[in-house]
């Protein structure tokens, strides 16, 4: 069967969750991220925080053991993992305007392994409740998957190339935020990393969306104009002065109104159809309860992301042109 088919057919794969697995959810995460809630307010710690921050430690220890099972996935995780030190901020500050530095700094990520680099001022709503970031700017870069890799998932103890291709992006993540972190550093100014895999302090969707990345999309996942949703983040915190990059709009939340790929394809059936209150804002969303389970047992998923139409080469040009044209009749 071609892979295509594969992540076709995954849409009847009965799915029935583990009640070993089951038994681990033991609160609804829905109302933690705020599902009907009207107010604005920061996102609580919650999956991928240490332990003692949320209900989900035990779920964690699930979903780490089964994707390290798959061939080539400890290896990958562990580079993600392995970052350097942070170096000292150099005494003496590059006073170079913002635009130069803006400019070099873009320069410096994409030759240092970002595929798209963005730039947001700090928002507090970038910052999970109960953490700090001093830094005014949050940089965000992009790091694109190979998708022939990527359409493997789900991985299993047989087939590992789905989920080493996430550890993978991450360890590029984590080598290009670092190295980026400690160039600022270089030229003066304060900087801090947060590739991943583990949350930390910044919530990397929010910030990608705001500088320019891409769209939220159904599933819940930034689709970016160049690389679909096939794209992972980490983001750098500074205090050297930058421009912030503008929002883009390219058609993607319009054209999930209308497409089900993702609905259909998720096997416990969590991306929602319609958008959701979370947190004060109308929004796409996934039903945490009924992903994790599939994500804890499946080695990482990412079934959501890799069937999406934007993510196909193939595809996304023409998608790109048919919404450009409809965005210019409308
Ligand atoms: C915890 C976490 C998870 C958890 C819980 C996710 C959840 N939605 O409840 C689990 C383990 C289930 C998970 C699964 C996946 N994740 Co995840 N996850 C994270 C992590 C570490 C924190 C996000 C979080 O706390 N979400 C819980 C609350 C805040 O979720 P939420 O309110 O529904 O908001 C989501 C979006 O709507 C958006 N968002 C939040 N606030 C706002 C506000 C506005 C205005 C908008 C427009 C959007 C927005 O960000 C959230 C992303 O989960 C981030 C990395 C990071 N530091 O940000 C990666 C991250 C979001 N995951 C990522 C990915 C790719 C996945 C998976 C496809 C698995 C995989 N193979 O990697 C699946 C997708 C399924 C899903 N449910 O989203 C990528 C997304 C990249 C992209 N293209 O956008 C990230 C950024 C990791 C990375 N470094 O690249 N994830
Ligand atoms: S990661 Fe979660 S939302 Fe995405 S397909 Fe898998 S189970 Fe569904
Ligand atoms: S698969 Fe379709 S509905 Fe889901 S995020 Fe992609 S374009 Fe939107």
């Amino acid at each position: 069967m071609s892979q295509e088919a594969k992540l076709q057919g995954i849409k009847r794969r009965p799915y029935t969750p583990n009640p070993e697995t089951l038994a681990l959810l033991r609160v609804s995460g829905n109302p933690i991220n705020g599902v009907g809630e009207t107010a604005v307010r920061r996102a609580s710690p919650f999956f991928w925080h240490p332990a003692d921050q949320h209900p989900y430690g035990d779920l964690q220890i699930v979903a780490r053991q089964s994707s390290r099972r798959c061939p080539g996935a400890a290896e990958a995780f562990a580079a993600a993992y392995n970052h350097p030190e942070l170096c000292p901020v150099a005494e003496r500050k590059n006073g170079a305007p913002a635009e130069q530095l803006a400019s070099e700094m873009k320069a410096f990520a994409l030759s240092h392994e970002a595929d798209a680099v963005g730039v947001a001022a700090m928002d507090p709503l970038y910052v999970f409740e109960g953490y700090t970031v001093q830094e005014p700017w949050v940089i965000v870069l992009a790091f694109a998957h190979n998708y022939e890799r990527l359409r493997e998932v789900p991985s299993d103890e047989t087939n590992g190339i789905g989920v080493s291709d996430v550890g993978d992006q991450y360890a590029r993540g984590t080598r290009a935020s670092y190295a980026l972190a400690n160039w600022i550093r270089s030229q003066g100014y304060n900087a801090h990393a947060y590739p991943g895999p583990m949350a930390d302090a910044v919530l990397l969707v929010p910030p990608a969306i705001a500088s320019g990345l891409g769209e939220l999309g159904k599933h819940g996942s930034l689709i970016s104009p160049q690389f679909g949703a096939g794209v992972r983040l980490a983001g750098v915190t500074t205090d050297m002065p930058l421009i912030a990059t503008a929002p883009i709009r390219f058609g993607a939340d319009e054209f999930c109104k209308n497409c089900q790929a993702c609905t259909n394809a998720c096997p416990p059936g969590a991306i929602q159809e319609q958008k959701q209150t979370v947190r004060g804002v109308e929004r796409w969303y996934v039903d945490f309860d009924r992903c994790i389970p599939y994500f804890a047992e499946a080695a990482s998923c990412g079934i959501c992301i890799a069937i999406c139409p934007w993510t196909r080469p193939d595809a996304r040009p023409k998608l790109l042109a048919t919404m450009a044209q409809r965005r210019a009749q409308s």
